[in-house]
């Protein structure tokens, strides 16, 4: 089959995207209850700060924007996160970013499979973070070698999927038809199964060692645990959301209220009862629940250390991490310190605190070849003739993501795992090295400079 009858990975990754959503809005209602409240905000925003709508012309994200969403799965084995690599790399996502969320009591570390080139984000941005359950921190010997044993048992990949996963490698590609095919048996491998495959009591043992580690062992795939679309006013979500018949959690995680958006901020609700058929009893489990989350600026080495740092004053200054209880001066706590962080784009360039996009302006490509135009970049934005965006932040933030876990798992006890971060065991589970998603950004505001200067008719800039 010649190269050219093959869809691209990035069409066939907008089709999952799609596909999961509809399988979602089936499985979890409030999900579309979800989206129909983060349409009506994006329309008012778009309306009510004509700039974000120019802006959000200028990086092209506005023609993503109603189909952009990130998914989440957690996985039992190294097996099965090395499998589910070679399936998303199908779809042209990489794994991007390690992180380590077992100092937070939360014994899995994770990696964000997504796509890495700006062009294929803009065809999807569709992003799935993947969490590998670590059992070597269960400190329970008989637990451990029970849900082992268990996990050992399952499959979670169809066998037409596997075969088309291989065929894929082998070929290069897919053709339109087996896209299509690959799209639907994926799907299997990410839907809500009603049965487990544990006893009642087995469940219950899973379930007192960590509600996580009975939600990764007991079934019979790691069904997805929340599809995430993306709104321009997270404020305007959580204050809409109760009348919508959504309860959030208590507090937005990430970065503050801004003018200009940085990195993620984040809001959740609730997972829901299912029904759940064990081997011998009837019984229930939450499992899934709903988020939605705000989009700003990708930071820069020197503008994520100030996150950090500021992020980690406000926790101290609270005495601990944010709760229904003292929810409000959390969100006065973190205004205050995060004042040290300009909310101003220029300033952020200049202090190189986040990463941007330049466009060559209409007044630039007319000034193209005249002697007396600049030519340094400061000069050519001052001058009119290059305009520039902040890149979006397209991955995750560990304390959010600790935040949201635990949010949805419950108010039992914090478990204690201490820091035990090991990125070189998970990239040997999953059998590729992940990318560092500071160097993506970086590559893509390089791209963006050259493509400008090309524009422009200059040598660089
Ligand atoms: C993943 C939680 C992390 C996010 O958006 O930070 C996450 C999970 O609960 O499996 O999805
Ligand atoms: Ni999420």
């Amino acid at each position: 089959m010649p190269a050219l009858d093959f869809v691209s990975p990035d069409s066939i990754r907008a089709q999952f995207s799609a596909a999961m959503s509809l399988m979602y809005k089936q499985e979890v209602p409030l999900y579309g209850t979800l989206l129909e409240l983060v349409s009506e905000i994006n329309q008012q925003v778009m309306q009510q700060q004509p700039e974000v709508a120019q802006a959000l012309r200028w990086t092209g994200e506005i023609e993503r924007l109603d189909h952009e969403r990130h998914g989440a799965i957690r996985v039992g084995t190294a097996q099965e996160l090395a499998t589910i690599a070679r399936l998303f790399a199908v779809m042209g996502m990489q794994p991007v970013g390690y992180y380590d969320l077992s100092s937070a009591g939360v014994p899995v570390h994770s990696t964000a499979f997504r796509a890495v080139h700006e062009q294929s984000l803009h065809i999807s941005p569709f992003r799935v973070f993947t969490s590998l359950l670590r059992l070597e921190l269960i400190d329970n010997p008989q637990l451990r070698e029970l849900a082992q044993g268990i996990l050992a048992q399952r499959q979670i990949f169809t066998p037409r999927v596997l075969e088309l996963i291989a065929q894929s490698e082998r070929d290069g590609g897919l053709t339109a038809s087996d896209a299509t095919t690959f799209v639907q048996e994926a799907l299997h491998t990410f839907r809500w199964h009603q049965d487990a495959t544990v006893s009642a009591e087995q469940y219950q043992q899973l379930h007192d060692q960590h509600r996580l580690i009975a939600d990764v062992v007991a079934f019979k795939g790691p069904h997805i645990n929340h599809l995430t679309p993306r709104t321009l006013d997270i404020d305007a979500i959580q204050r809409g959301m109760p009348a919508k018949g959504i309860p959030p959690k208590a507090v937005v995680e990430g970065p503050p209220t801004r003018r200009h958006a940085i990195l993620l901020r984040q809001t959740s609700f609730k997972a829901l009862q299912e029904n759940v058929a064990f081997s011998d009893a009837q019984g229930s489990h939450t499992a899934r629940f709903g988020e939605i989350e705000q989009r700003g600026a990708a930071l820069t080495p020197k503008g994520r250390l100030l996150y950090d740092r500021l992020l980690d004053a406000t926790r101290a200054a609270l005495g601990g991490a944010p709760t229904e209880a003292n929810a409000e001066r959390y969100s006065t706590l973190l205004a205050a310190q995060f004042e040290a962080f300009p909310d101003d784009l220029a300033q952020m360039r200049e202090q190189e605190l986040a990463y941007f996009r330049y466009f060559a302006t209409e007044k630039g490509l007319a000034a193209r070849g005249q002697a007396d135009r600049p030519s340094s970049l400061q000069g050519l934005i001052d001058a009119g003739h290059v305009h520039y965006e902040a890149l979006v932040y397209e991955d995750f933030l560990p304390v959010s993501a600790a935040g949201i876990f635990q949010s949805n798992l419950g108010d039992e006890g914090q478990a204690e795992y201490g820091s035990n971060a090991n990125r070189e065991a998970f990239e040997a589970a999953l059998g590729l090295t992940v990318q560092d998603e500071l160097a993506l950004y970086a590559q893509s505001e390089q791209r963006s400079k050259q493509a400008c200067a090309q524009a422009l008719g200059l040598e660089a800039i």
